[in-house]
């Protein structure tokens, strides 16, 4: 029986496909079900839209379903984008007009960290965090069980790597020197907000908590 998650996002669903994979389980996302209404995400915090895409989704397939919800805080942002990181740059928002977006804040703030710079020139504008708030719901108990991952490094000036999704490839990771897109999908969930809260959600289920 595949784990179905309740995500459109590509890029969510091939992470979790190699991470359940290694468990001997498949994952199916809700692309595979385009009649399925789009699922208003109207929480404003990470946990609150997770629970509202798990319900949705269990609720009308009566299955067990996981539900992701996550986002880039930005330091020099107050923390934003946050929980509005998927259209951080208006309707349509793409990877790319968000990537954008976020340069073209960082830039007018005249945002430069005190970190050095890479070793290529490299400018970090920002210390930044991932978040990633996984739920779990079960129609049958009406219950959800969470977990929350985190990762911190910093946002570069310019992108860099052409693996992951997202804002990954201004995502700098000082402790590998590397952006988040420069990583294998095996290294990102090692070290990912989405791998670590897998990880602790697996956990969890395992201890019956
Ligand atoms: P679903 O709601 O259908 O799951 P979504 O893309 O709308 O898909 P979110 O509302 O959780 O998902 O928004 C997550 C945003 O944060 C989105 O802009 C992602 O690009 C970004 N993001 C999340 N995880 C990321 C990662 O591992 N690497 C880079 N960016 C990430």
């Amino acid at each position: 029986q595949p784990i179905l998650i309740a995500t459109k996002n590509e890029g969510k669903v091939k992470e979790f496909a190699h991470a359940f994979a290694k468990l001997g389980r498949t994952v199916v996302s809700l692309n595979e079900y385009p009649a399925f209404p789009d699922i208003v995400e109207d929480g404003d915090t990470f946990s609150a839209n997770a629970r509202i895409k798990a319900k949705a989704a269990g609720d009308a397939f009566q299955v067990p379903v996981l539900a992701d919800d996550s986002g880039l805080r930005v330091a020099a942002l107050g923390g934003a984008p946050g929980v509005y990181s998927a259209r951080y740059s208006g309707e349509g928002a793409t990877d790319a007009s968000n990537n954008a977006k976020l340069l073209e804040e960082l830039k007018r703030l005249n945002a430069t960290d005190a970190a050095e710079p890479l070793a290529d020139g490299t400018r970090l504008l920002s210390p930044a965090q991932f978040v990633c708030v996984l739920a779990l719901y079960d129609p049958a108990t009406g219950e959800f069980m969470e977990s929350e991952g985190t990762v911190d490094g910093f946002i570069a000036e310019r992108p860099r790597g052409e693996g992951g999704f997202g804002y990954d490839p201004l995502f700098w990771l000082p402790q590998l020197s590397r952006s988040m897109a420069e990583l294998s999908k095996e290294e990102k969930q090692a070290i990912s907000h989405r791998g670590n809260a897998l990880a602790k959600l697996v956990e969890k289920l395992e201890t019956n908590e």
